[in-house]
């Protein structure tokens, strides 16, 4: 099984398997995006510190697995994440102040517009991948040629859902790519506890699917496997492991501190995954301090601006009996009724 890096820590490159067709216009936007879903990150989590966001899960560390395999997508491919997705949906158009919403508990963050083509965040864990496969199975039924991505940690690899997933999606040779962001703890069990297995990816073997690790903080090589991936999806599902590491806490919910020693953290900090792009693009001499400082701004502006919007968005009361089904089914509106009779909400949301 092939374990793939294009870029190395020093900003360098593999000439020899250098994705065919990305230009440095490309790298550059990549390394934009994950300087954005870094800078998303950090305000979320400042705003969950201040009472203004629920319980959130950082992604610090893991740009490179989510916007390289964004980026690779085609437009018309549909992505399944799970709960730490940020710069996935962010590549794929998702506008900030959605995401926000969702941060800050409204269900309209699930809604996401059909051009961004992906899922809400998932939350049980590897549920989301029979979704992904069923998808993969309906492209397959059509005769689309759209790919399903799908994405699941190094814990939801133990579940049984991800099992069932990889065996339908192989004997039934179905477009899909399961994404592995092993960022190498599932809340405080780690990797070499999680599993006896050398590669997570090697768990496609036995499923007949072809499978690939690849060094999930090089933005290039996450590109690079992705898009091939998806070009051979036609002929059947990949599995791609990327590997990567969870720079910061499971969610706000916990202390890393308590179960992993700052030495391992500190081990991965020279492979950051935004670092290793700009040292390439400094090579280039697209990248200054200037530049970096000019992007730091906007992105801060866009940022503070839909945190704007997404604080003052008024949520309706009656939206709880909405979004679960297609329709409303008759209990559901006779509860509905029985509310709106009775102004039930009113108090509740007087503050
Ligand atoms: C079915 C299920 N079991 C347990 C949980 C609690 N839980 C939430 S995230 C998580 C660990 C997930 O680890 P991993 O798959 O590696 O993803 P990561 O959080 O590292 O991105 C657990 C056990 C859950 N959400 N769903
Ligand atoms: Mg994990």
């Amino acid at each position: 099984m092939d374990n793939i890096q294009v870029l190395d820590e020093n900003g360098s490159v593999d000439a020899s398997l250098f994705p065919e067709g990305l230009d440095d216009g490309k790298i550059l936007e990549m390394y934009r995006y994950m300087s954005l879903a870094r800078a998303l990150d950090n305000k979320i989590l400042s705003l969950q510190r201040q009472g203004r966001a629920v319980t959130y899960g950082p992604m610090l560390g893991e740009e490179a697995t989510q916007i390289g395999s964004a980026m690779a997508m085609r437009e018309n491919d549909i992505f399944v994440p799970n709960f730490r997705q940020h710069g996935v949906f962010l590549l794929r158009g998702m506008p900030i102040e959605l995401i926000l919403l969702y941060w800050k508990g409204y269900e309209e963050g699930c809604m996401i517009p059909e051009k961004v083509r992906g899922f809400p965040y998932i939350v049980p864990v590897a549920s989301q991948m029979p979704h992904a496969m069923g998808i993969a199975f309906a492209q397959k039924y059509k005769k689309s040629d759209v790919a399903v991505i799908g994405y699941v940690g190094d814990g939801g690899t133990s579940e049984g859902d991800f099992y069932e997933t990889l065996n339908f999606a192989g004997a039934f040779k179905l477009p899909l790519v399961t994404i592995i962001e092993n960022n190498q703890w599932a809340i405080s069990m780690p990797r070499a506890r999680q599993s006896a297995a050398e590669t997570l990816a090697q768990k496609g073997i036995a499923a007949g699917i072809k499978c690939v690790q690849v060094d999930g903080n090089d933005v290039i090589g996450v590109y690079k496997v992705v898009k091939e991936a998806i070009a051979n999806a036609k002929d059947g599902p990949t599995v791609i492991e990327c590997v990567t590491y969870r720079m910061s806490m499971h969610t706000t919910a916990d202390d890393p501190t308590k179960y992993r020693s700052q030495a391992e953290v500190d081990a991965w900090k020279p492979r950051d995954p935004i670092d290793r792009a700009r040292r390439y693009l400094s090579g280039k001499a697209l990248w200054s301090p200037d530049f970096e400082a000019k992007m730091q701004e906007e992105q801060a502006k866009v940022i503070d601006e839909a945190v704007a919007k997404a604080e003052a968005w008024k949520p309706d009361p009656k939206s709880i009996f909405e979004h679960v089904y297609s329709y409303m089914p008759e209990v559901l509106k006779e509860e509905y009724d029985e509310a709106v009779a009775n102004d039930f909400w009113q108090g509740e949301v007087s503050s």
